[in-house]
């Protein structure tokens, strides 16, 4: 066995065999990822970074461990479906259901651990990219070329926008306290999360970013994923009744594996305490709502509403899976659709599809991100309560989740508008006979094609 690989996995045998008991578990972990801008003032740490990817990528056989397409293809590969051999660990990451957070953090477990490996520093770990307080793409990533006249490993070119903007805070309500995915937990902060930020980044950055099969190309992908595990430890540390799944639930039965002979495996109750993966985070704060902060009135572009209708309420409740609404465009322009149904004639389990969904050529590009809204009022809104409007998120990245699952061509996006909507009249918020969807569009300030249709839907589609 090759001396590297050796070491990686005897530590997950380590691991393994410390699973079930904690005595060893050291008690303070030997990794610190830190934030990336205090990661770049260490130019030895920066160095192995570089060291470590340009070998990766380097590294020929894109079926070993060592090689940076391995890693990109265990996410999703960017076309085709994985060689029997690699069937096994190739094409795994979970997203849009159970599993999300779970998966990603082993799978960053075993790339840092080769990573460090390869990038010859016993003591690298992962940095995290805190756009939160660094809403621009950091600079050891933004530099095609090092100053010594090489091509910087972290660039990549395939990038459609640098700035990250309209992130919101709703994730980190104090109201999100259960975590998994079970209908009977339905405001789960796992669910609410992988939109936004996590979605909404990958939308932001665009490019490869902006879809599933090709993200984990991108080096920016690592560190986005970084904050998104330690969002995850950050929101269990701020307690207040945030809680995993129930002990006993069945959540906790999975487990994953990253290479073929299976020896990097880890399970659910492994990976749920960042100390039994021997790493910590170098702040655990969840960000911090601005005192007194409010979300900008959003100036809606356009409004359809009226004749747009295309069935009644009434109609709409007979059937399973009725349409509510015909066909329309999103550009970069902020789009409110009001829908004359009664709040009382959505039950709480009512999903609102977005059918026959598709990219235009310019919206394939992405660098763009939606938010949607149910019912948003106008006006400004504060932060601590925007998860009461807060309907999902919305960008190239998500359709490439669903064109993956598209049945017949037919690609469809789903969200929990019932539940949305139970929690309004819960919170007293006045349902009107309308259902207003507002998706505010996030785009690239430098762009000038701001009535360029970039996704296309033929119909919204009520389900009981
Ligand atoms: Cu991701």
């Amino acid at each position: 066995m090759n001396r590297r690989l050796f070491v990686l996995s005897s530590s997950a045998a380590a691991l393994a065999a410390c699973s079930s008991s904690s005595p060893l578990v050291p008690a303070a972990p030997t990794f610190v990822r830190q934030e990336v801008t205090e990661f770049a003032a260490s130019p030895v740490l920066v160095k192995a970074f570089r060291d470590g990817v340009r070998a990766m990528m380097a590294f020929p056989d894109i079926t070993d461990p060592r090689s940076w397409q391995y890693w990109h293809n265990s996410h999703w590969m960017a076309t085709g479906m994985p060689p029997a051999a690699m069937a096994s660990v190739w094409n795994q990451c979970p997203h849009r259901k159970p599993y999300f957070y779970v998966w990603h953090r082993a799978f960053l477990f075993f790339f840092e651990a080769m990573l460090r490996s390869m990038s010859g520093n016993a003591n690298f770990a992962l940095p995290y990219w805190n756009y939160y307080k660094h809403p621009q793409l950091p600079d050891i990533f933004a530099q095609p070329l090092l100053t010594d006249g090489t091509p910087n490993p972290l660039y990549w070119p395939v990038r459609e926008g640098s700035l990250v903007t309209g992130l919101s805070y709703e994730a980190f309500s104090p109201a999100l306290t259960a975590f998994n995915r079970d209908p009977a937990n339905a405001d789960t902060f796992e669910q609410v999360m992988e939109g936004n930020p996590h979605g909404h980044i990958h939308d932001m950055v665009g490019g490869d970013m902006g879809e599933v099969p090709t993200a984990a190309a991108d080096p920016i992908f690592w560190v986005h994923h970084c904050n998104v595990d330690r969002l995850w430890s950050a929101w269990m540390n701020a307690g207040g009744g945030r809680r995993l799944p129930n002990a006993g639930d069945r959540w906790f039965n999975k487990s994953f594996t990253f290479n073929t002979s299976g020896s990097w495996t880890l399970g659910v109750s492994d990976v749920t305490d960042t100390a039994r993966l021997n790493y910590t985070y170098s702040d655990l704060a969840l960000p911090a709502i601005p005192a007194g902060g409010v979300i900008p009135e959003i100036s809606i572009a356009r409004h359809l509403n009226g004749h747009y209708m295309q069935a009644e309420g009434a109609q709409a409740q007979a059937q399973a899976q009725s349409q509510v609404a015909g066909s329309f465009s999103l550009d970069l322009q902020t789009l409110q659709l009001t829908i004359p149904l009664a709040a009382s004639q959505i039950d709480a389990a009512a999903i609102l599809i977005l059918d026959g969904a598709q990219l235009t050529g310019t919206g394939g590009l992405s660098g763009y991100s939606y938010n949607l809204y149910v019912n948003l009022p106008n006006g400004t809104t504060p932060d601590n309560e925007e998860i009461d409007f807060d309907l999902g998120q919305l960008g190239s990245y998500v359709y490439s989740i669903e064109a993956m699952n598209a049945v017949a061509g037919n690609v469809q996006i789903a969200y929990p508008i019932g539940r949305v909507i139970a929690q309004q009249l819960a919170a007293g918020l006045a349902p009107s006979t309308n259902v207003t969807i507002t998706f505010a569009v996030f785009g690239d300030p430098q762009s000038d094609a701001s009535s360029t249709p970039m996704m296309q839907f033929r119909q919204l589609l009520l389900q009981g």
